[in-house]
């Protein structure tokens, strides 16, 4: 019999994590991009691989896209192309980080003509999403300065609010618009939303469509990031996650590798604060493969999210309380972490068998731009994951190598 009570898979069952597009493309630091076989070349070919993640995992059925990097002619074909491997199309992303005008600020300039071509780009991404069929349009402002004095502050906070009022002006009625903040990188001295608080004091200023996006990999060293997820979800601002793992700076590293336990910290409030399969609350990974195979990756993140949601879930919240409240600290702590290390895998093993639906081939797809694609070879990731004997993943040196590019973003 499962150590899984039947509501906490049935909880399991729902859990929806979205996957962004450029995980699947070339990634690395300013030192060095190093390119893997068989990468996309393509946003089409992003969902197919994106699609394999869902295949196995039954967890990741929606793609993020990143605009421009994800242009292309039709995005009504591109939805089409994506509900065929069955996945949707889901957070767009804008950029306003790779543009010489950028220079000092973006949505924050101190020149109109450069605000409004922010904003521009940003309503651009709003028509995006009415022909995606996205609900949320995700802003991660890369603005601020490196010298004290450089910069007015204030002034560029109310330029802020301005420019979103804009932008949030634009929005449908099943729209929404997620601020995403950061606390360093690129800008060294001060960012112009770098923290939970200005984000959320900046969106609430906007209206009940937007929110706040946390990312887990945007604090500094030693943040309580439980505590933000706690705040927010008490305030109905937490809009979305991007879940990654920091060491040092933004890391994007695989969601869990670098402190599983602060995973589950988070998860839990997520749960308490009922968070977990709301609707309200976007489920997103921000990650970039660097050295490790980028489809093994993505499946290895969703499986840890789902781990440490699992072993969250089984927090005894009744014994919890009473000890809570009794002020027996060590009997609290201890039924806290007995979930903890609790090891849920072998259950969860058995639960993908039954509802992930790995594919027996490579697929095929019709698109030109993705027949030179050689057939993937075996992977222990996906193995690890469920896949049929004999299954050749996407990550095999005969896939073709093409140059890649830097793709992190915020
Ligand atoms: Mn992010």
């Amino acid at each position: 019999m499962s150590i899984l009570s039947p509501d906490t898979l049935a909880a399991l069952e729902q859990q929806a994590i979205e996957l962004p597009s450029w995980a699947f493309g070339n990634s690395g630091t300013r030192f060095k991009v190093f390119g893997t076989p068989g990468t996309p070349r393509d946003p089409y070919e992003k969902i197919a691989d994106a699609a394999q993640v869902n295949a196995y995992t039954a967890l990741a059925p929606s793609v993020a896209l990143h605009i421009p990097w994800d242009l292309v002619d039709s995005y009504d074909d591109l939805r089409a192309h994506a509900e065929d491997l069955g996945v949707t199309l889901g957070t767009i992303n804008s950029n306003t980080f790779q543009d010489d005008d950028y220079k000092f600020g973006a949505l924050t300039h101190e020149d109109a003509a450069i605000r409004q071509k922010a904003i521009d780009h940003h309503l651009a991404c709003i028509d995006v999403m009415d022909a995606t069929g996205s609900r949320d349009l995700k802003i991660w402002l890369a603005e601020g300065s490196n010298y004290p004095g450089q910069a007015d502050l204030r002034g560029r906070q109310d330029r802020l609010q301005e420019s979103l009022q804009k932008i949030y002006a634009r929005l449908g009625d099943d729209q929404r618009l997620v601020l995403e903040y950061k606390f360093f990188e690129p800008a060294f001295y001060h960012t112009d939303v770098p923290d939970w608080g200005t984000s959320y004091a900046q969106v609430s200023s906007l209206g009940d469509k937007a929110m706040v996006c946390l990312d887990t990999g945007h604090h500094a060293p030693g943040t309580n990031i439980e505590f933000i997820v706690m705040q927010l979800l008490r305030l109905g601002k937490l809009g979305s996650f991007d879940f990654n793992s920091r060491f040092y700076a933004d890391d994007d590293l695989i969601v869990g590798a670098a402190d599983p336990f602060q995973l589950f910290r988070i998860l839990f409030e997520v749960i308490r604060g009922g968070g977990l399969n709301n609707p309200d609350v976007a489920f997103m990974l921000d990650q970039c493969h660097n050295v490790e195979d980028k489809i093994p990756g993505q499946i290895r993140s969703v499986l840890n999210v789902q781990e440490m949601t699992a072993r969250a879930l089984l927090v005894d919240r009744d014994a919890l309380t009473a000890a809570q409240k009794s002020g027996d600290v060590l009997a609290a702590n201890a039924v806290f972490m007995d979930a903890f290390y609790t090891d849920v895998r072998p259950a969860l093993a058995e639960w993908r068998r039954a509802a992930a639906s790995p594919p027996t081939r490579w697929p095929r797809t019709p698109r030109p731009a993705t027949s030179r694609r050689s057939p993937p070879s075996a992977s222990a990731e996906c193995r690890r994951a469920g896949a049929p004997d004999g299954f050749r993943s996407p990550s095999a040196a005969a896939r073709a190598l093409r140059p890649g590019r830097r793709t992190a973003g915020g």
